[in-house]
């Protein structure tokens, strides 16, 4: 049955000089190339805060993870102009009509379709998943950011790996012939055109945001708001939200330092005693920020030996915030016994606020601001 004037349009209906496998083709290979860099600096920063048995964390340069979730976070952000034009290019296929007759056929289309239906809703998935992470927004109710976007970018790759081996003819015809081979001169939009406006956009877009990171940028960056007036680190979780003004602020604070059965307290007086060094450090938080600032503090490899923990020990540091994510992080032991590794009281020149984690914090290089854990309660080798 139709309805008349009323019919599903077909492929054909619908392509244009600019939604063609030219422009498809084109628009893919960047999306491809920040997919493939937001996917392996990805897999870095999950292996950060899961790590397997095998993996050494880098320290060096200090700024490495600043760098790779920079990258990141950046290439996630130019994808999204342009995934839409990619998504624009190639929707006509949408309404090939699929090869009934033909049984084989029939299963290379739907195994064809298949896997692009999934690269799209995975591609969709993370772009504004990392997006809605990245601007606090948290409507993960029923599962966790962190494991489903490392579960789904698996889901990309691997779709990515196929459709790319099936288009692949596409792909060489679009690239053998110029862009506007076959265009019309025409009042209208250009491929070159469309795909000139398209890297812009992916330009404007990154540079919207890039101001998080790059201090020079950041009166372009109009999506970025943890910028603090006046330079320094911003403050990611107030104490008052993190429910710890009580603990952190109690006259009778002491940071614990564990090994066995051994155990010193120490007051903010005693850490005092201890050597103080200041080192120039980048907090750089999964969500897209970074900043650097110069702390002051104690060398956590100069706290083992108060309770006879050996050189190289891994390290387990506890804030004392009760609930979060956040309220605890392991040092692997190249990193707690790294000179850089510091139990903050500093910052900046001034002492440590409530809100950058007073009485005293961890800060260490080469670490997701995440794992850099304020409020310290307890530190204890392992
Ligand atoms: N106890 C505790 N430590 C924490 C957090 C937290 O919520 N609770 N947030 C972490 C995150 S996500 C970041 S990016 C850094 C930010 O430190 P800052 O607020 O001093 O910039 O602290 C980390 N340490
Ligand atoms: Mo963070």
């Amino acid at each position: 049955m139709s309805v008349p004037g009323l019919r599903i349009p077909e492929e054909a209906d619908l392509r244009t000089t600019l939604r063609s496998p030219t422009v498809a083709a084109r628009v893919g290979v960047w999306l491809g190339l920040c997919f493939g860099i937001a996917f392996l600096t990805g897999l870095y920063s999950h292996a950060l805060q899961s790590p397997p048995g095998w993996f050494t964390p880098l320290t060096r340069p200090v700024w490495i993870y600043q760098f790779s979730q920079g990258l990141h976070y950046l290439t996630g952000v130019a994808c999204v102009p342009l995934l839409l034009v990619k998504l624009y290019a190639v929707y006509p296929r949408f309404f090939v009509r699929p090869p009934w007759q033909d049984r084989r056929a029939m299963l290379l289309h739907g195994l064809e379709r298949g896997s692009i239906g999934l690269l799209v809703a995975a591609a969709i998935f993370q772009v504004a998943s990392g997006l809605a992470n990245s601007s606090q927004w948290y409507p993960w109710l029923v599962f966790s950011f962190r494991s489903t976007h490392y579960a789904v970018a698996w889901v990309v790759v691997g779709s990515l790996v196929v459709h790319i081996a099936v288009k692949l003819p596409v792909i060489r015809t679009a690239f053998a012939a110029p862009v506007d081979e076959g265009e019309e001169k025409s009042s209208g939009l250009s491929r070159r055109g469309l795909l000139r406006t398209t890297y812009v956009a992916s330009g404007l877009a990154v540079l919207s945001v890039a101001g998080g990171s790059v201090p020079r940028l950041r009166r372009v960056s109009v999506f970025e708001n943890h910028y603090v007036p006046g330079g320094g680190v911003p403050i990611n979780k107030t104490a008052r939200v993190a429910g710890v003004t009580a603990a952190a602020t109690d006259p009778g604070y002491v940071l614990a330092v564990a090994f066995g059965d051994q155990e010193v307290e120490l007051t903010l007086a005693d850490l005092a005693e201890l050597p103080q060094v200041t080192e120039r450090l980048p907090i750089a938080c999964v969500e897209g920020w970074s900043a650097s600032g110069d702390w002051t503090g104690v060398r956590l490899r100069d706290l083992l030996p108060l309770v006879g923990a050996p050189a190289g020990s891994a390290v387990l540091a506890t804030s004392l915030q009760e609930d979060g994510p956040y309220t605890s992080s392991e040092l692997a032991g190249n990193v707690a016994d790294d000179p850089l590794t510091l139990v903050a009281t500093g910052l900046d020149g001034e002492p440590l606020s409530l809100d950058h984690g007073f009485p005293c914090r961890l800060i260490a290089p080469g670490r997701p601001g995440v794992l850099q854990t304020k409020w310290l309660g307890r530190l204890e080798a392992t």
